[in-house]
């Protein structure tokens, strides 16, 4: 009898034990697979508890060149090192871009954004999804049927994905105006906002995505709205940072999806000097902020080396500076 007694409390200790292991491991599995649904308040990206955010990452090279990074094991590493945001670059006219290419082409450029999304939900990090115009489409009303599209299939898609984040116009450019934006952005916003509502979208501005004055004096009638900022600290100096500033004091949300270290060619010298000015702004103001780029492209802006053949798991040693620099960023 004192047996059987003392196997039930055995039992009853054990079954305590897993179940109270379960309901500790609980929170954790929640939170590993959902992400705070972000919103915009003032100039402030916010989380679901009202607390500031300021999203750290990289941005993909275009994902038609350099799809081969968005891997399991590279997001992971990512991840470890700090990232919280990833900007997968989906170039709309240049090199195979979204509009240029043939079916086929946009099929791969949608499964590739499919796997970046899917990976950033895994390892808990935002995601920008960015139709990424430039010099040969400046204006985006040139390919605003396409861009209507593409974001209606990808905000269907995630209508209950909360990583995801939507960049309409990367860098407006070529005389492309702010009326002309607008009026874009009147008609891609609607196309987002009718399935994913509460979604953050992110706006270009005019000359290449510095021309945030133009925003504090019109800015678009929506909420959750933030608008572009991008820098290349070698070429872009304290003129753009007042800019920003100015912005800052007009408490304009502004997210600076594209940045980096050296000059705006994306190549060139790196000026640590202006990137250290630039950081101590966008850290004080909690603005988040992607670098430029996720490849061993042989350019200086690129984080991996072109020596370097592996798309995961790199060492210190596969970091080109601006990989090493941009890391430290992160801690
Ligand atoms: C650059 C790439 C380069 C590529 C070129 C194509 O670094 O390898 O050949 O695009 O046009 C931007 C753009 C971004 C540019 C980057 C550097 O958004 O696409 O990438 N840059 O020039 N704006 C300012 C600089």
């Amino acid at each position: 009898m004192k047996k059987f007694k003392k196997l039930c409390l055995l039992l009853i200790a054990a079954l305590l034990i897993t179940g109270a292991a379960s309901y500790i491991a609980i929170p954790q599995i929640t939170e590993a697979s959902s992400i705070s649904r972000l919103h915009v308040d003032g100039q402030y990206l916010k989380n679901s508890k009202n607390k500031k955010v300021q999203l750290k990452g990289i941005s993909t090279h275009g994902i038609a060149w350099y799809p081969e990074y968005i891997n399991d094991k590279c997001f992971k590493q990512l991840h470890s090192w700090g990232a919280n945001v990833v900007r997968l670059a989906m170039y709309s006219s240049e090199y195979n871009g979204y509009c240029t290419g043939d079916a086929a082409n946009k099929k791969a450029l949608k499964k590739r954004i499919e796997t970046g999304v899917k990976l950033a939900k895994k390892y808990n990090m935002y995601v920008i999804i960015d139709w990424h115009i430039m010099n040969t489409d400046g204006n985006p009303l040139t390919h605003q049927k396409e861009a209507k599209e593409f974001f209606s299939w990808a905000s269907k898609k995630y209508k209950n994905t909360p990583n995801v984040i939507y960049e309409i116009c990367n860098e407006p450019c070529n005389g492309t105006t702010w009326d002309d934006i607008t009026k874009y952005a009147k008609k891609i916003i609607p196309v987002i906002r009718k399935n994913a509502s509460k979604s953050v979208i992110i706006v270009g501005t005019p000359n290449w995505s510095q021309e945030l004055d133009k925003a504090v004096a019109k800015p678009l009638k929506y909420k959750n709205i933030m608008y572009a900022l991008h820098f290349y600290a070698a070429t872009h100096g304290d003129w753009l940072r007042d800019t920003l500033q100015s912005a800052v004091s007009n408490k304009l949300p502004v997210f600076v999806t594209e940045f980096s270290i050296c000059d705006a060619s994306g190549n060139g010298a790196i000026d640590k000097s202006s990137a250290n000015k630039w950081m101590k702004i966008l850290n004080k103001n909690k603005i988040s902020y992607c670098l430029w780029n996720l490849s061993n492209k042989a350019e200086t802006s690129s984080i991996i080396k072109s020596s370097c053949t592996k798309t995961s798991v790199f060492k210190t040693a596969d970091l080109t500076e601006t990989g090493k620099w941009w890391k430290k960023q992160l801690k």
